[in-house]
């Protein structure tokens, strides 16, 4: 009686609830590298090699840890080269008596595996996964009846149930929330300690051959490759950031620098949403080191309010929006997202920084992502869906439990306000005081019409005006209201000239894949709510 556990490829936690339960001598764990997953978007050529590098070793540390793994590379013969495939070949060659999955953490995954049963005719139990602090049924019965439903309220209602950062019944450090402290501008001259690099071994070599060779094409340099692809390297990596980065992490968590891509940030999400870290032993030593008294009170809250905060919350709407979320559109925005997302060619220098960050790590950080980038698409009406792919194509961590909250939501404020009360909208100014690209911008930040004037200022007014009938009801915004406003109508005309002007100038769209669309020769083998983000 042959037990088979597939585990996907961000279910690499020893620890999974399938495993738990299970017996290693009558269970056969499944592994599956699948071009069908690959392409679902183009994903990050960095990301496919992490996440297959990742669950190679994982494989290896199961087998040596006494599970029967059966591996299926992407070049093995005859690999389907879909999860739906690899069940039927697998339940075959074991003669499998019923399937004990882990719940995807994407609803087109769910629904796969909600077939597996029926495809091969055995029962097929799929069980929560339980490496979250908070359950989808814990969330789901806290949004109940509530008027608002505000990351700030989740996430003190979190640290009361964890006990963590607690002193008793009170918040550690006698407030909830330091984020008014943590928007400092680093000072000149400041420097950033270099991140842990890992060389790649045999088994990592033989990946960035197998990525090369079938997902060359795809966005993103494969190279260098030096990202902790075990739990041991993440472990390192998590340590490395306790003792060197976490202490400014709150002071400096909204800066932008030039040439600097990971600032005082962690990191730390690639592996957290692989499985190789989980959430409550990443808060518990930042927990320790302020209780060391190594780190201040503003850097330990502020990074662990966006574990047991931001990244549960995020997880909780996902599941609440339910599948038809990613259709959302609430401001009917349709333009395509400019072929500079996928080349980097601008000469807008902060879009430039962050997308060419991107390209090298598949990596940018939380003010790049939304401040930059996502408000720009949104300023300039690009179709969420077209956003959505792009995030979940690129990002190292993406994956839609967690990205389509934060694009469809947070970001392009497509969902009318269910993830975040007001729209993240932001001309120059904001972009000028949290980062030093603008100095070296062909674009005058302090213009806001004619000639070499900001994008950015032009398309925020005009953003605000253009959906003045939406968003004209929302308290938060009647002070931006007020000040366009006071423009007089000659002024307002030459703003919505400019944006015309500049809208006119995007290179055109590059709509590069549709989620279920495939290509033959792309096959390998075949073929603000919280408030504690600016605004
Ligand atoms: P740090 O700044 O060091 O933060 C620590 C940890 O907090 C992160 O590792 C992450 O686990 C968690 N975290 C912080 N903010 C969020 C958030 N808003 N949602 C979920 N977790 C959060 N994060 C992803 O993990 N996957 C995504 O696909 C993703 N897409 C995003 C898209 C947009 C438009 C925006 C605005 C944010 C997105 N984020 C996403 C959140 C955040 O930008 C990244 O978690 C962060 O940049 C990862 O870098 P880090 O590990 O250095 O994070
Ligand atoms: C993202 C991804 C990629 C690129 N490839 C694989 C793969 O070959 N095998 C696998 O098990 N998982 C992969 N993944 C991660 C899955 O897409 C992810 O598990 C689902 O989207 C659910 O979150």
């Amino acid at each position: 009686m042959t037990t088979l556990i597939p585990i996907l490829g961000d279910q690499l936690s020893h620890g999974l609830a399938s495993l738990r339960g299970a017996s290693r001598a009558n269970s056969v764990v499944l592994m599956m590298e699948v071009a069908g997953e690959a392409t679902a978007v183009r994903h990050h050529q960095k990301k496919i090699a992490f996440l297959f590098a990742a669950m190679r070793h994982f494989a290896g540390e199961l087998a040596a840890d006494g599970w029967t793994v059966d591996y299926v590379k992407l070049d093995d013969a005859g690999n389907s080269q879909s999860f739906d495939g690899e069940i039927v070949r697998a339940a075959e060659r074991h003669k499998v008596a019923r399937i004990v999955a882990v719940e995807a953490g994407e609803w087109r995954v769910i629904a796969a595996q909600q077939g597996w049963s029926d495809r091969v005719g055995l029962p097929c139990d799929v069980l929560a996964d339980d490496r979250f602090l908070s359950s989808r049924s814990d969330f789901a019965a806290w949004t109940e009846g509530r008027k608002r439903i505000v990351m700030e309220d989740f996430y003190r209602q979190m640290r009361r149930q964890t006990g963590i950062l607690m002193d008793g019944a009170d918040p550690a450090g006698g407030r909830w929330n330091f984020d008014a402290e943590n928007r400092k501008t680093p000072p000149r001259g400041m420097t950033y300690p270099a991140l842990p690099q890992f060389a790649p071994d045999a088994i990592t070599a033989q990946v960035l051959d197998t990525v090369a060779a079938h997902f060359g094409g795809h966005f993103g340099d494969l190279l260098p490759f030096t990202m902790a692809v075990t739990r041991a390297q993440a472990l390192e990596c998590l340590d490395d950031f306790i003792a060197h980065r976490l202490a400014q992490f709150g002071d400096f968590q909204d800066a932008m620098v030039e040439g600097e891509d990971s600032l005082f940030h962690s990191q730390l999400s690639a592996a957290m949403n692989a499985g190789l870290l989980l959430p409550r032993e990443v808060c518990d030593a930042a927990e320790a080191a302020f209780r060391d008294g190594g780190v201040p009170i503003n850097a330990a809250e502020g990074f662990i309010r966006q574990i047991l905060g931001w990244r549960e919350y995020v997880r909780g709407i996902h599941w609440i929006a339910g599948p038809d979320y990613t259709a959302r559109n609430h401001l009917k925005a349709t333009r395509d997202l400019p072929a500079f997302y996928w080349t980097g060619q601008t000469d807008l220098r902060c879009l430039g920084e962050a997308i060419n960050a991107t390209k090298r790590n598949a990596q940018a950080h939380h003010i790049q992502r939304l401040m930059v980038l996502g408000n720009f698409a949104m300023l300039i009406g690009a179709d969420p869906v077209q956003v959505h792919e792009w995030y979940l194509a690129v990002y190292a961590d993406a994956y839609e439990w967690v990205e389509t909250p934060n694009v469809i939501g947070m970001s392009q404020f497509a969902d009318g306000g269910l993830m975040g009360s007001k729209p993240y909208a932001a001309g120059g100014a904001y972009i000028n005081r949290m980062s030093n690209h603008c100095r070296k911008c062909r674009y005058d930040v302090k213009k806001r019409t004619g000639t070499g004037a900001c994008p950015f200022n032009s398309l925020y007014w005009d953003f605000l005006a253009r959906h003045r009938e939406t968003l004209k009801g929302n308290q938060r915004l009647w002070r931006m209201y007020d000040g366009w406003d006071r423009f007089d109508p000659g002024e307002q005309d030459a703003i919505r000239a400019q944006v015309a002007g500049f809208l006119a100038s995007l290179p055109a769209g590059a709509r590069q894949w549709a989620i279920g669309e495939r290509a033959g020769g792309d096959r390998a083998g075949c073929d603000s709510a919280g408030g504690d983000r600016p605004a």
